[in-house]
């Protein structure tokens, strides 16, 4: 949004863009930051990559970049808490607000990953609800070119459709579980400027393709979800307040990390990782990486 735009308790997309959003289940182009917070904040994940090459407690750097970043790197949980993506998150999703997942999708220059189609929440244990959004915010250029996601527009009014694993060592997503049968000519790209976030529906069908540019193509993608997503499940999961107020309590609610990988917060981050495995790994035929961990040199 434009920064003199006013910001209601409704948040800050406009009726013709929650209107988009409710009609194709994503909305992409949404400006978030200006280029010089797009190249501190690279600039800082390329400093980590660089100092902590070896990762930290036995795990690379590119899990924790993949898995649950925000418990262990302050840089992750604040960018959670960015005004401008809660704003127009607080569109969809209403005033209150926390951050289930914080990832880093990177695809090196040249890299053949890719996403297959999918829908977010098939494995999350979170049942089809419609109150988890993903807002995908773009930290280098992601055009066609360097493999930006995919959508096919309206596919969230579906509930969970099937998916199958393929554990393919070039897709990103932990079981490489897909979605048969789209017709590529249904789908829409995504691309996005440095600075610019799309945001989806957890059941909108989405993919992205190999990166053929010439630099990396670095995408956050932050998990929100309402207090209510959890209300009557049973099982145990965490998740982040980043605004307004949790009086369900069926999330455990987590503060952000105390420092850069500090022993109580690397200690929760195991936790987390136990409590989040069963749900995820369900009715996989063989293990299963909780993500797959990209092509990060860490
Ligand atoms: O970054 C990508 O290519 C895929 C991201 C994705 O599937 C997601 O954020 O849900």
């Amino acid at each position: 949004m434009p920064k003199d735009s006013p910001v209601t308790m409704s948040g800050s997309l406009t009726p013709a863009q929650l209107d988009q959003y409710e009609k194709d289940g994503y909305i992409s182009s949404l400006k978030v930051f200006d280029s010089q917070t797009v190249s501190e904040l690279r600039n800082a994940i390329e400093t980590l990559e660089a100092t902590h090459s070896e990762g930290t407690d036995g795990i690379s750097l590119a899990q924790y970049f993949r898995v649950n970043g925000h418990v262990v790197i302050p840089l992750l949980s604040k960018l959670a808490s960015t005004p401008a993506i809660l704003d127009a998150v607080q569109s969809i999703l209403g005033g209150n607000l926390l951050a289930w997942a914080v990832e880093l999708f990177i695809k090196e220059p040249g890299s053949e990953k890719t996403v297959s189609w999918h829908q977010d929440i098939t494995y999350w244990g979170m049942g089809e609800t419609n109150d988890e959004v993903t807002a995908w915010v773009a930290l280098s250029e992601v055009s066609v070119e360097a493999g930006c996601m995919r959508f096919v527009p309206g596919s969230h009014t579906n509930g969970i459709v099937s998916h199958n694993d393929t554990f393919s060592e070039s897709n990103l997503l932990s079981r490489g579980q897909e979605i048969g049968g789209i017709d590529e000519a249904d789908a829409r790209h995504g691309p996005l400027r440095p600075g610019e976030m799309s945001l989806h529906h957890g059941r909108c069908f989405h993919a992205s393709g190999p990166n053929r540019s010439a630099d990396r193509r670095i995408g956050l993608a932050i998990r929100y979800v309402t207090p209510e997503v959890r209300d009557g499940l049973t099982g145990r999961d965490y998740a982040m307040l980043v605004r307004g107020v949790d009086a369900i309590k069926g999330w455990t609610n987590i503060a952000g990390p105390q420092g850069l990988f500090t022993a109580p917060d690397l200690a929760l981050y195991q936790r987390i990782l136990r409590d989040q495995e069963a749900t995820l790994t369900e009715g996989a035929t063989q293990d299963v990486a909780l993500y797959a961990t990209g092509e990060n040199t860490t």
